[in-house]
């Protein structure tokens, strides 16, 4: 059951091809604009990051232990190399901050004990918000993955 929630979730992550055409942060939009307006809200991140928590936390006792995290991580480069070979040109920004940042292991373990709780990991949700929207304008869109 397990197994199939994942891969729902990683064709979520990885359906990134009808967007990509030009679009920058096309592949994030996709995973997280669920309201498919343009712009990816507070709520919206921490309401998805609940879920992809409890998508990876997969036996469920609300932490994601370093060993968990191993298939989080395997999501998020099969992820990574879908979006390179679909995303040339706008998609390599390799000096920008990257989203999927927000995910890893090193970002949401706050208090350092090597696992990452539910807590911490939808209390990062604020901090990630603040590294996409790198113009501060209170929304993420467009705007705060292509150039200024
Ligand atoms: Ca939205
Ligand atoms: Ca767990
Ligand atoms: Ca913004």
């Amino acid at each position: 059951m397990k197994t199939l929630l994942i891969s729902t979730t990683l064709a979520t992550f990885v359906a990134t091809s009808v967007f990509a055409a030009g679009t920058p942060g096309a592949g994030f939009f996709q995973s997280w604009d669920e309201n498919q307006d343009g712009m990816v809200t507070l709520p919206e991140i921490t309401e998805k990051r609940e879920n992809v928590f409890v998508t990876f936390d997969e036996n469920g006792d609300g932490v994601i232990t370093a060993e968990e995290y191993v298939s989080f991580d395997e999501a998020r480069a099969a992820d990574r190399a879908n979006e390179a070979q679909g995303g040339k040109g706008h998609g390599n920004n390799a000096n920008r901050v990257k989203p999927s940042v927000g995910m890893t292991l090193e970002f949401n373990d706050v208090d350092g004990n090597g696992e990452v709780s539910q807590a911490e990991f939808v209390g990062q949700s604020g901090a990630w918000f603040e590294l996409l929207d790198r113009n501060g304008d209170g929304t993420v869109n467009s705007g705060d993955f292509g150039r200024p």
